[in-house]
Parts: structure tokens; sequence; C-alpha cells
């Protein structure tokens, strides 16, 4: 009912709009309807209450709620139902658990915070609260296992590229899962996977983005996007519109398009054509970044001239 109220009050936010108009249109009384403003008020919206007038929305908290992400958002798959927490100890963890209770495709699990934030390796990813975005989406998409390294890609090319065009700033990726700007990173890409052989059950795509976290919240060599550019970035049309093109290349990925997604990686990519020294478990390759394959697999040629595909792995930073 919330959702409805704020649909209606947002459609007439220059003017006011009475109990009553909201309580025939709704089918509901004028007593619930107040009881659902006191709600929407309590999750931080601004609504003048004025007598003979009615209700007026003034403004919208700067909070990552379902009804702001979904309001009029752009996207066919991705957030076809979204749970957003206060506080939990990892959104991976919660999609995690959703996916394999057998949530739906599309699923967006969102938080204002995370207690125990996960990056790769059993590493930790800092997750100050009410600043920054930690997100997590349930994908069921008919590829092979060993395509899965596309999601990963596709998602990086994503959020660079909304960085570029939302916040105008020029953000790199460095191969597989790091956003940077200059040399601090600004976001890190978590991919897990449930798979057999030859199907992929679930994926669960994590994101966190530093967007408005200032420098005592972060850890050494990260940033948030308000650091870099100055000002303060409005937390859900940056996200919407991270959603918006995770959604277009997931349509094109999940229909076998993926090679105009290499493209736009290369024009993105940090690592290309660098001298990088690769981790991988425990061996360790030397060599030149040469491409990424259809797979999102690291092309590196070693010194003796050998072309190594790699699927994972860390690469050393040097810029
Ligand atoms: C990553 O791992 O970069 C993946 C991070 C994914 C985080 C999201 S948040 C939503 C979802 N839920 C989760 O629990 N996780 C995902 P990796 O490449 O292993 O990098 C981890 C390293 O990045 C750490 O060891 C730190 O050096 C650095 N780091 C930690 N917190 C950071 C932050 N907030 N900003 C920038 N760098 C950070």
């Amino acid at each position: 009912m919330e959702t409805k109220i704020l649909k209606l009050l947002k459609e007439h936010s220059d003017t006011f709009l009475s109990g009553e108009d909201l309580s025939r249109k709704l089918k509901v009384s004028r007593t619930a309807i107040w009881k659902h403003i006191q709600n929407l008020k309590e999750l931080g919206y601004e609504i003048i209450a004025q007598p003979h007038l009615g209700y007026r929305l003034t403004s919208i908290p700067d909070s990552l709620l379902p009804d702001e992400i979904t309001y009029k958002l752009k996207a066919k798959r991705l957030a076809s139902k979204v749970i957003s927490y206060k506080s939990t100890d990892s959104t991976n963890n919660v999609a995690m658990l959703l996916a394999r209770q057998g949530s739906e495709e599309g699923l967006l699990v969102i938080s204002e915070e995370q207690t125990g934030g996960r990056g790769r390796l059993g590493r930790h990813w800092t997750s100050p609260k009410n600043s920054n975005i930690y997100m997590s989406l349930v994908l069921r998409p008919r590829i092979q296992p060993a395509e899965a390294g596309r999601i990963t890609l596709m998602s990086a090319v994503s959020i660079a590229h909304t960085i570029n065009r939302f916040v105008g700033l020029p953000a790199k990726i460095k191969w597989p899962n790091d956003i940077y700007l200059d040399r601090d990173k600004v976001c890190g890409i978590l991919t897990e996977m449930s798979a057999e052989l030859d199907r992929i059950n679930f994926i669960v795509l994590g994101i966190g983005i530093n967007v408005n976290a200032d420098k005592h919240k972060l850890p050494h060599q990260a940033a948030s996007l308000k650091m870099k550019s100055g000002r303060r970035i409005n937390r859900v049309e940056f996200l919407k519109e991270v959603l918006h093109d995770l959604d277009t290349y997931y349509d094109k990925i999940v229909r076998g398009d993926f090679s105009r997604k290499i493209d736009d990686w290369r024009n993105y990519s940090l690592t290309l054509g660098k001298r990088e020294d690769l981790k991988v478990g425990r061996r360790k390759i030397e060599g030149q970044a040469m491409d990424v394959d259809e797979n999102g697999a690291l092309i590196v040629r070693d010194d003796f001239g050998f072309n190594h595909h790699v699927l994972s792995g860390d690469v050393g930073v040097r810029q």
C-alpha cells in the first residue's frame, strides 16, 4: 500500500493530495492512509500534512529503499524483486541463501551496511553505513560454467561506463573485478556460483561501490566517487543507471552476443598492454596482458611467447 501511496504522491508532488482522494483511489479508509503516511515518514520521506488540503511529498530520503530503486527503473530482468536491509553481514550471503531456496532470477539484495562484507579468497570488504552501495543480484543464465567470467567482465564494464557517464570520471577496470580511479579502488565485484559440470544453477553477482564514503572510513588505496568528484552523488539515481546498463548487457549475454562487450572492456582496461604479474592459486605467471577471450579470461603472453588464458587470479598493480 505504501508503494501505491508514494506513487500517487510523486505524481502530484507540486500540489496537495487530500486524504479523501487517496482513500477513494486506493479503496482504504482515511485512517489507514494516515497510518501508511506515518510509516513512510519513519522511512525518512518528508510529507507535509495540512488540514483541509491533504498530503504533499516534499523530500525523498537518501536511502536505498526498494520503492525508490524500482520507481521508473528501466530493466527487463534485474531488480524484479528488491530486498533491502539497514545492516546485514554480507548481501552475497543473503542472496546465496535465497538463491539456494529457489529465488527467482533478478532478485536484488541491498544493504546500507555490511558487518562481514567479503572480497575474494576470504578477504574483507570494508562497508561503512549509509554512504555506499552493497548489492547482490541472483542470476540464472543458461550459459556454460566456463563462460561465467563473462558476467564479471560485463559488470565491470557497466559500472565503469556508468561512472564515466553519470559522474563524469574516467574509471578504469583492473582485470578481472576492480574499478579504479587513478590509483584508488572505488569498486569491487565478487561473483559466486553454484554449478554442475555443464550447467549453472545460479550466480550471485556481488558489487560494492564506494559512493559517498569519506576517506577515513575506507582502507588505504581506496576512494569514493564523492572524494574524486568533490560532490555528493545521488545513490539511488546512480544505482538505477548501473542496473539499467547491467540489464542491457546481461540480456545480450543471455542471447549469446558478448563480443561488443569485449570491445568496451578494451576501452576501459587498465590491464591491457601492461606487463603483469599474475597469481593464479599458487602459480605465478609473468608476461604481457594481450586481451580477454570470449569467456572473459585474460590472455597473457609469457616471455617464451606462450599465451595463457587465465580465468581468475590476482593481477599485481604496476601502474
Ligand atoms: C573484491 O574483492 O574487490 C570484491 C568485493 C565485493 C564486495 C561486494 S559488497 C556486496 C557483496 N557482498 C559481499 O560480501 N561482497 C560483495 P578482492 O578483489 O578480493 O579485493 C579485496 C581487497 O580490496 C581487500 O583486501 C582490500 O585491500 C580492498 N578493499 C576492501 N574494502 C574496500 C573498499 N570499500 N574499497 C576499496 N577497496 C577495498
